[in-house]
């Protein structure tokens, strides 16, 4: 594969690939030649406001070709992106302006039915070094994205070792946590996914889970397939509807998909009628893929599986392409890079027997040495000798494949959506008729796990379920973090030392989704 002699995800891949489709985004379809050139011109344009090198810009997007355009323009300006999601509500967009200082904003105008200039003026009303709010379509009074496009002109671009930009981690702590990525260790992570997919100018990926995921993006995800030359297809919608008539009019070779996504996709292929035979690949990660499931992927349809076992911090493990079924359908795969050490332990550090469940630890090429400006939190999340601690408990398989076996951080993996506990608590407990709040996971059918909330209320006055999500929606947190379930206790189990046993709530709270379901059944 030609990756030209480039080290930066700003990479002009004009010159290697100039008019063949880059992207299609519905009707349109952008060649490499012009999503380069709208690059370069919003570059001057942002430059123009001005943005600078290094402030930090908080791109909240949907599966939208502006993403990739104006992604570029800020590498190869070296501002840096924030890569929010559009799910994310005020709570976390402003925690995400705080921690960077971003000096600007960037949205949609109305997406999913949700007006994003309503949050931006909540947010900006917050953070008053966010200068700028720029608007995909109708921009009000804020500055509408078609007037960035200004006249391309060059400037020197930053140094690859430097930080391209922030992903976002599911985190278990009160404050979402920012990751910084270097363009030579995210590229290097690209790259060597790209290879390992066989990528090349005639893949084609559809992309239906949320562009800005570390997933769909890098794994090797749409920027993989722009680094090969092949072509990316944006979904605004993960559903069959959506999804399958793009594959048959594009030919899709290969997807991602969470957990949930790739069940609701087999079941709709018995009675939709679509070609989907161009598909040799489905990948599927994010959260557990049960074996059950894994083993129906190939006979209904028709393409090979790949497990992804990743996470935005860096390591990413894949089984591959030739690997037996048995190890596909069985394991998450193993790490990307021969250079990714991998530590399975127990809870002093220690390495565990071979085969034995532990907590993973790794450490890497692509992974990051510390969180964003967190100098606390990172003493616990890195061992002193620089491994993250992944907070995911896993078992080495004989061929040193990884099988993930469940998590020691607090945290709820909602198909693929992560929440942290504490954050979910911390909103709660700034009610005033809340006495304590402990949100635990609890298991579901489809989703894999969603979440509950135990909690103490102070008085008597027990609140209904309604006015518990009312309120949770008003401080701005993003709505799949709003709990499926309240349940009002007295007091919390304790574990031997006193403290919230987590374990317990949580075998109430699968107690509570077996009665649901078997009240569902009946
Ligand atoms: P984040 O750190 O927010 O990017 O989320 C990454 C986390 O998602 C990992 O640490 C795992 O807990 C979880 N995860 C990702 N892929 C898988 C998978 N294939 N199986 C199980 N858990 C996964
Ligand atoms: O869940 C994730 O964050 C994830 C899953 C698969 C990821 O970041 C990745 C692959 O790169």
């Amino acid at each position: 594969m030609d990756w030209g002699d480039t080290r930066k995800l700003s990479a002009r891949t004009r010159a290697r690939f100039g008019d063949r489709i880059a992207l299609v985004d519905q009707e349109r379809r952008w060649s490499y030649r012009e999503l380069d050139e709208r690059a370069d011109r919003l570059a001057a344009g942002l430059r123009g406001l001005p943005i600078k090198r290094n402030d930090k810009v908080v791109v909240q997007l949907p599966n939208v070709a502006e993403f990739f355009a104006i992604c570029f323009a800020l590498f190869r300006l070296g501002a840096q992106p924030v890569l929010a999601l559009p799910t994310h509500r005020r709570s976390e967009i402003v925690s995400f302006c705080e921690q960077t200082g971003a000096v600007a904003y960037i949205v949609p105008d109305i997406e999913g039915g949700f007006d994003y200039r309503q949050l931006a003026y909540e947010v900006q009303a917050r953070c008053p070094a966010l200068r700028h709010v720029i608007v995909l379509g109708e921009a009000e009074e804020f500055i509408p994205f078609a007037s960035l496009y200004a006249v391309a002109s060059s400037f020197p671009e930053p140094a690859a070792d430097t930080v391209a930009f922030f992903q976002l981690s599911g985190g278990s702590t009160g404050t979402p946590k920012l990751i910084p990525r270097t363009h030579d260790d995210y590229l290097y992570s690209v790259r060597a996914s790209a290879e390992l997919c066989r990528l090349g100018a005639d893949s084609v990926c559809l992309t239906v889970l949320p562009v800005a995921h570390n997933f769909p993006l890098s794994s090797p995800g749409s920027l993989g397939i722009l680094h090969a030359g092949g072509r990316v297809v944006l979904a605004r919608h993960p559903s069959p509807d959506v999804a399958f008539p793009l594959i048959e009019r594009e030919a899709v070779t290969l997807t991602a998909l969470v957990p949930p996504l790739a069940l609701l996709w087999m079941e709709a292929v018995e009675h939709r009628r679509e070609d989907l035979s161009s598909l040799r690949l489905l990948q599927v990660g994010g959260a557990k893929f049960s074996a059950e499931a894994a083993k129906r992927v190939t006979p209904k349809l028709g393409c090979r599986l790949q497990q992804v076992f990743g996470m935005a911090e860096g390591l990413v493990n894949y089984t591959r392409l030739d690997d037996p079924d048995e190890l596909i359908i069985n394991t998450q795969g193993r790490p990307l890079s021969a250079d990714d050490e991998i530590r399975v332990v127990d809870d002093e550090d220690k390495d565990v027997p071979p085969g034995a469940v532990g907590h993973l630890l790794t450490r890497g090429p692509y992974t990051i040495r510390g969180y964003y400006k967190t100098a606390a939190h990172n003493a616990r999340a890195f061992t002193v000798d620089g491994f993250y601690r992944t907070g995911d408990r896993v078992r080495l398989t004989d061929e040193g494949y990884l099988i993930v076996e469940g998590r020691a951080k607090d945290q709820i993996n909602r198909g693929g959506e992560k929440i942290a506990a504490e954050e979910v608590e911390n909103h709660l407990l700034a009610h005033p008729d809340i006495h304590d709040a402990a949100v635990v996971a609890m298991p579901d059918e489809h989703l894999g796990e969603r979440s509950c909330a135990f909690l103490i209320f102070r008085r008597k006055a027990v609140m209904p379920e309604r006015a518990l999500r009312e309120f949770l929606r008003q401080s701005g947190l993003a709505s799949y973090k709003i709990p499926d379930l309240f349940q009002a206790v007295s007091a919390f189990p304790l574990t031997a030392a006193g403290k919230t046993s987590k374990r317990q709530l949580r075998e109430l709270a699968a107690e509570y989704a077996n009665h649901t379901a078997s009240r569902q059944a009946s």
